[in-house]
């Protein structure tokens, strides 16, 4: 991908110049002597986060200019985060749930207060995205990359192109692609996906309501390749899928590849469906028994700068809050965004975030039910 190989060099170097020189203004995390207190920051810092979220380069860089070795390890669910987290000595330092996880972690004091004073390059958020109502002081999280789900689709098996969820649970339309076609493997979005095609909010509970989706969900069953969050971007890139109910960033991923990983497919492409789709946003969690809180702020701070931010995005495909970030990033990534990799405004109108309270609890039966069957 062309939109990485300017950005990462130059930014190794200033950032190496700034750790060096104990400061930088905004780019760093201040102290009141000015930078980064070197002594403060632990060796390793262990990042709990989804498959394919994060520019490996970028690790490297945050290594050279700092000293410390970030440590990724991959979930592909808020459920199986937020159990390793419940079940504790999680060993991790910083965490990435989205919006309705962000709820629960707080809810359940999973995590670690934020020093904003550590953070400088919060500034560079768009207040937009900032004071949501899942943490309405970003008291614990920043954040991090927001997306959309939708339909990812190989055009060369759909030329006419796509615009419903009956592409995926109509049973006479997807009997054409038995076994080449996955939907997440996660308990509000595939849900959510059959309650936006019956025509309700993804956040509905009426019981009855939801045994139609059931319903729904176990008809398509024998029709699915599997469900699947972790590498829809290489199985759709392959042609294994000619469809997948996919996050934003995964389809980018499979239309233009991870350099050194897979190759990019150019003839996929990505929908809103008319009945609507989710709209969501990650964001770094510093875990409560963290035992390496200052380097994690570090690192966030990182991260929130706007060349780091481009970078990222230039590799991940999902959406940047960074608003400072947004001249920066690579033309070829906005004519893909404009090709509908990102919601446009008539799209956003379709738009939904899951939320969380007591009742949406029953999705995790709902999908229990759905898995087990
Ligand atoms: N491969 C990275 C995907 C990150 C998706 N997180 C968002 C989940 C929203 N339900």
């Amino acid at each position: 991908m062309p939109q990485r190989s300017l950005i990462g060099p130059v930014l190794v170097l200033t950032l190496m110049l700034l750790a060096a020189c104990g400061g930088g203004g905004a780019q760093t995390t201040e102290t009141p002597s000015g930078g980064v207190d070197r002594n403060r920051l632990s060796r390793e810092l262990y990042f709990y986060t989804w498959s394919d979220y994060i520019d490996p380069a970028l690790l490297a860089q945050f290594e050279a200019a700092y000293g410390v070795r970030v440590i990724v390890d991959i979930y592909d669910s808020n459920e199986d985060l937020i159990a390793k987290l419940r079940a504790g000595n999680s060993g991790y330092d910083l965490v990435v749930p989205s919006d309705y996880a962000v709820s629960i972690m707080a809810a359940e004091n999973l995590a670690a207060p934020l020093d904003k004073s550590l953070l400088p390059n919060l500034v560079r958020l768009d207040p937009d995205l900032l004071n949501q109502p899942f943490d309405p002081d970003n008291a614990i999280s920043v954040p991090y990359l927001y997306g959309i789900t939708g339909i990812a689709y190989n055009v060369k098996s759909f030329p006419a192109g796509l615009d419903s969820w009956s592409a995926v649970f109509d049973a006479n339309a997807i009997a054409a692609y038995r076994g080449k076609f996955s939907m997440l493997d996660d308990e509000r979005e595939t849900p959510g996906a059959a309650l936006r095609y019956l025509g309700h909010s993804l956040n509905e509970t009426d019981p009855a309501v939801l045994q139609q989706v059931e319903a729904l969900l176990i008809a398509q069953k024998p029709y699915l390749a599997a469900y699947n969050s972790a590498d829809v971007n290489r199985k759709l890139a392959s042609e294994e899928y000619v469809l997948a109910h996919a996050w934003s960033g995964s389809a980018l991923q499979a239309r233009n590849g991870l350099e050194g990983d897979f190759a990019g497919n150019p003839d996929i492409r990505f929908v809103i469906p008319k009945e609507g789709g989710m709209i969501w946003m990650d964001n770094l969690v510093i875990v409560a028994d963290s035992p390496n809180s200052y380097t994690a702020h570090v690192f966030i701070n990182f991260l929130l700068d706007p060349a780091v931010a481009a970078q990222n995005v230039g590799w991940t495909g999902f959406l940047t809050p960074n608003r400072d970030a947004l001249p920066l990033l690579p033309e070829d990534l906005q004519v893909l965004y404009a090709e509908g990799f990102a919601p446009d405004d008539e799209v956003r109108q379709r738009l939904e975030w899951a939320i969380r309270n007591e009742q949406t609890a029953v999705f995790t039966d709902l999908w229990t039910a759905v898995k087990g069957q």
